[in-house]
């Protein structure tokens, strides 16, 4: 591709099939047949069978959690969270975040407090969550993004000399560790999406980790049915539970994680190395971890040095079959309900808006081949040199 040849302005697109965000791995066609014959020869479907009951043992001999407790996906452990923990009143969230972290509040008829994030990792601002606390927060809710971490250490400080509790959503941390300790180990409980697009892929799916036995017996018994072990009084129940087909898929894509993280860190120090002399676009190192599982290529996009503004830099890639996104848009505070329920945030989170507003994500996993970096990268390079162009066509 030579630099004047984009789709956006006229040229043939580089892709013929769009190229998606996200890990989307996809195990050989032979080991699906396989394990599918076997779910077909034991007639047995789900809850709590074979498969699903081997997954949470190798989730926690992988992790070293004493409870890996698997869930039909990572909203719905979040939703299990509240009432788990006994939860009431407010709980403490980065904005910056998917719909889901607040949500899970909103179903608990909990009330969200919006924190701002560190614009440097994404992560919540642990400084700022102090002045956020009064007598009615009950708990932090970090969000571990981007295969990096919050600053946990600062994060159980807070809520310990608060008294309130705190835990993860965890859905982009499968895989990633904080000084050799990994991700599942931390707060009270993290919850990890294993959702097709993560890099730990049951299709649709999601796992809680936790090392308390008593939280780890409520969470199984809100799951409900098969699997409760111990029997522990909940006042709801849901269904939470897990596939032998959802499983099947998780366990290959467990055995091959090893491979498709070294898949996603050379993607990502490709990337690296590119962006780097691509001016205004910054390459968000997954932060605060010993170990990440480069999921996620994160960008920030300065446009005056860019010379196209985020969406119109989405929209070039789009022409060309990139699938490019950006998440998280709009932050939770500006959706619905909270905008209008919680007015108070909307000019309280500075950082968050801006990098609302600037933030974009790159596809890496498994469908990005090399050859499929280097040509996204060249549309990077073109849309930057011909930026005034796409701009006045924009503006036709
Ligand atoms: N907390 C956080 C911080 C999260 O980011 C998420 C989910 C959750 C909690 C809740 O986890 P889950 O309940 O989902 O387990 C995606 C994912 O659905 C969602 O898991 C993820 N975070 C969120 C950030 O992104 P979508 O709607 O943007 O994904 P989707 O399905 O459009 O897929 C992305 C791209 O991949 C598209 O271009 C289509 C393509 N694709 C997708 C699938 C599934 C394919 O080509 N093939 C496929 O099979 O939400």
């Amino acid at each position: 591709m030579n630099a004047s040849s984009l789709a956006i302005l006229g040229a043939q697109p580089a892709f013929d099939s769009p190229v998606p965000i996200g890990q989307l791995y996809f195990p050989s066609w032979q080991r699906y047949e396989s394990a599918f014959r076997d779910i077909f020869e034991r007639q047995y479907y789900t809850n709590q069978g074979p498969l699903a009951q081997r997954l949470e043992e190798r989730v926690q001999e992988f992790l070293g959690v004493r409870h890996g407790i698997c869930v039909s996906n990572a909203t719905i452990g979040l939703i299990m969270m509240p009432d788990a923990l006994g939860l009431s009143g407010k709980v403490i969230l980065p904005s910056f975040s998917f719909a889901a972290s607040a949500q899970s509040l909103s179903w608990a008829g909990l009330q969200p407090v919006f924190c701002d994030i560190d614009p440097d990792t994404h992560q919540i601002a642990a400084d700022r969550i102090g002045t956020l606390i009064d007598e009615n927060v009950s708990a932090i809710m970090g969000v571990n993004l981007w295969g990096g971490a919050c600053d946990l250490k600062a994060l159980a400080e807070v809520a310990e000399e608060n008294g309130i509790q705190l835990y993860f959503d965890s859905a982009h941390g499968f895989g990633c560790a904080v000084d050799g300790i990994s991700l599942g180990n931390f707060g009270r409980a993290e919850v990890f999406s294993f959702h097709a697009t993560k890099i730990l892929n049951a299709t649709e799916g999601g796992c809680i980790c936790t090392n308390d036995d008593e939280l780890a017996a409520r969470l199984r018994n809100i799951r409900s049915s098969y699997g409760a072990g111990r029997f522990v009084e909940v006042v709801k129940t849901a269904n939470g539970r897990m596939s032998e087909a959802q499983a099947a898929i998780a366990l290959m894509s467990l055995d091959d994680f090893p491979e498709n993280r070294e898949n996603n860190e050379a993607l990502y120090r490709l990337y690296a190395a590119r962006l780097k002399d691509i001016p205004g676009l910054c390459l968000v190192e997954p932060s605060g971890v010993s170990r990440s599982n480069y999921q996620y290529v994160v960008c920030t996009v300065d446009e005056r040095e860019f010379g196209l503004d985020r969406d119109l830099l989405i929209e070039t890639l789009k022409a060309e079959n990139v699938i490019a996104r950006r998440y998280f848009y709009p932050g939770l505070h500006r959706c619905i309900p909270y905008a209008t329920d919680f007015s108070q945030y909307l000019d309280r989170l500075p950082d968050t808006d801006r990098l609302c507003a600037s933030c974009i994500q790159f596809p890496i996993g498994a469908l990005v081949s090399a050859d499929g970096f280097e040509r996204i990268c060249n549309i990077l390079v073109s849309a930057h040199r011909l930026s005034a162009r796409i701009r006045s066509r924009h503006a036709e």
